[in-house]
């Protein structure tokens, strides 16, 4: 088992949890993954302000956001409209281990931060299954990550988050604020173009009863 830091109740950080050789063979499915799910740009429900994150997905259901559509789960690819490609065996092992939950990962977030990009401080409530934990695994230049309260308002920590690295957010932190202040390029040498993928792993319907 591996070692758990934790950084606030229900945040479980394993720094370094996957070795440099996982890490390659991860970028290899991302690579096949992307080759047939290409990154999209989401836009702001409403306004229709465009991410400074590129994103896709894999597994059954995929997250997307656009103007009109607002932000919502479904299995389909916004630009192809193919299925999202399976979820590699390698993430679905990495939820096995780390999540402590009875049932699998149902959808895979691929956010990708060129050196520019960042995320504001958000909550992650399009899921019915607030029970289940989201588990990040990080790859590439090193991230400042920002974790506070279930208030917007409620005080917050930084963490500098490492190609390798997993997080898990379970109980108390699942509905936490959190964001991406900025990347630190030229922290990594795994991307051959430089910046950061940060995959996250949830469940996204409703429990059976
Ligand atoms: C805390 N992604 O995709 S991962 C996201 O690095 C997202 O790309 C960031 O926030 C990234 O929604 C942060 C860490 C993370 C992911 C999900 C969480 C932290 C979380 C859900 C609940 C609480
Ligand atoms: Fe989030």
């Amino acid at each position: 088992m591996a070692v758990a830091i934790q950084i606030v109740p229900g945040v479980a950080y394993y720094p370094g949890w996957l070795p440099v050789e996982g890490q390659r063979q991860l970028l290899q499915a991302l690579d096949e993954i992307l080759a047939a799910a290409p990154l999209f740009q989401p836009a702001m429900p409403r306004t229709g302000k465009p991410f400074s994150v590129q994103m896709s997905n894999c597994g059954p259901l995929g997250w997307v956001s656009d103007r009109d559509g607002g932000y919502r789960y479904q299995p389909t690819h916004p630009q192809t409209g193919a299925p999202w490609p399976p979820m590699p065996q390698i993430l679905q092992d990495a939820w096995a281990n780390l999540a402590d939950y009875a049932l699998g990962p149902q959808a895979c977030l691929i956010n990708y931060y060129n050196g520019t990009a960042r995320m504001g401080l958000h909550q992650d409530r399009d899921e019915a299954d607030f029970k289940a934990p989201v588990l990040s695994l990080s790859l590439g230049d090193s991230a400042l990550f920002r974790i506070g309260g279930r208030e917007r308002g409620d005080k917050t920590q930084s963490l500098r988050l490492h190609s390798g690295d997993a997080l898990v957010f379970g109980g108390p932190a699942r509905l936490a604020f959190h964001g991406i202040d900025r990347i630190m390029p030229g922290t990594s040498t795994l991307l051959p173009n430089g910046g950061r993928i940060n995959l996250t792993l949830r469940r996204v319907d409703a429990p059976p009863a």
